[in-house]
């Protein structure tokens, strides 16, 4: 079992993460950790300044950095690295409303998207893995589904015929950006003893 610090604020990310590697790590958050400005222009260069920030807090100790976001290429690719605040208050709500009016000309066939989700597993600033997952969907015309968080109530699965805030927290992992990251990282626990 592995003792892993997540270098994130966000705590509906830190419980998919903590149930996805139930039994082979334990997820812990650290006090110290506050959030560092996302200055990178990739996923991995976020994810791993995040994984930087905590490392440097704690080095002896494993850190895993996670940046993600949602990709619409009818939107030239955002808003990608700048999920989070692509309103300018930042809020999902928010978020979600600018999202649908920006798309608001797209056909169906416009509104192919895709989640990305980049991890970094680092020790004393060291990366020891890295791996990325996306899953493919489109956004929908209106939001549906309570569970999750962010662009979730837009995202819709077409295998599911549901969005992703329609789904409870274990079938999004089975299927999302971050279950497919998450699936590598634990892959990769498995066959060390020791890190
Ligand atoms: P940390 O940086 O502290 O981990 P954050 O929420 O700022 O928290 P990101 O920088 O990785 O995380 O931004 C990710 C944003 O992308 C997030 O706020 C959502 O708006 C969106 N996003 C990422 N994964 C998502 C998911 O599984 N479902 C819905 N939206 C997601």
């Amino acid at each position: 079992m592995f003792d892993i610090y997540l270098a994130s604020s966000n705590k509906h990310k830190a419980l998919e993460i903590e149930e996805f590697l139930r039994g082979i790590a334990r997820i812990l958050i650290h006090e110290k950790y506050t959030s560092p400005p996302e200055t990178g222009e990739s996923f991995r260069e976020n994810a791993i300044i995040k994984a930087k920030t905590l490392s440097h807090i704690i080095p002896e100790e494993l850190v895993l950095g996670e940046d993600s976001g949602l990709v619409v290429p009818f939107l030239g690719g955002a808003p990608g690295v700048s999920s989070h605040r692509f309103s300018s208050s930042g809020d999902d709500e928010e978020n979600i409303k600018l999202l649908i009016e920006k798309m608001r000309d797209a056909h169906d066939e416009d509104r192919k998207a895709y989640f990305v989700s980049y991890g970094v597993l680092m020790k004393g600033g060291k990366i020891l893995w890295e791996g990325e997952g996306r899953v493919y969907g489109c956004i929908d015309y209106h939001q549906q589904g309570e569970q999750g968080f962010g662009y979730d109530p837009i995202f819709y699965y077409p295998p599911f015929k549901k969005t992703f805030a329609q789904l409870s927290r274990e079938e999004k992992n089975r299927v999302s950006h971050r279950g497919a990251m998450l699936r590598q990282l634990r892959k990769f626990l498995e066959k060390q003893k020791e890190l």
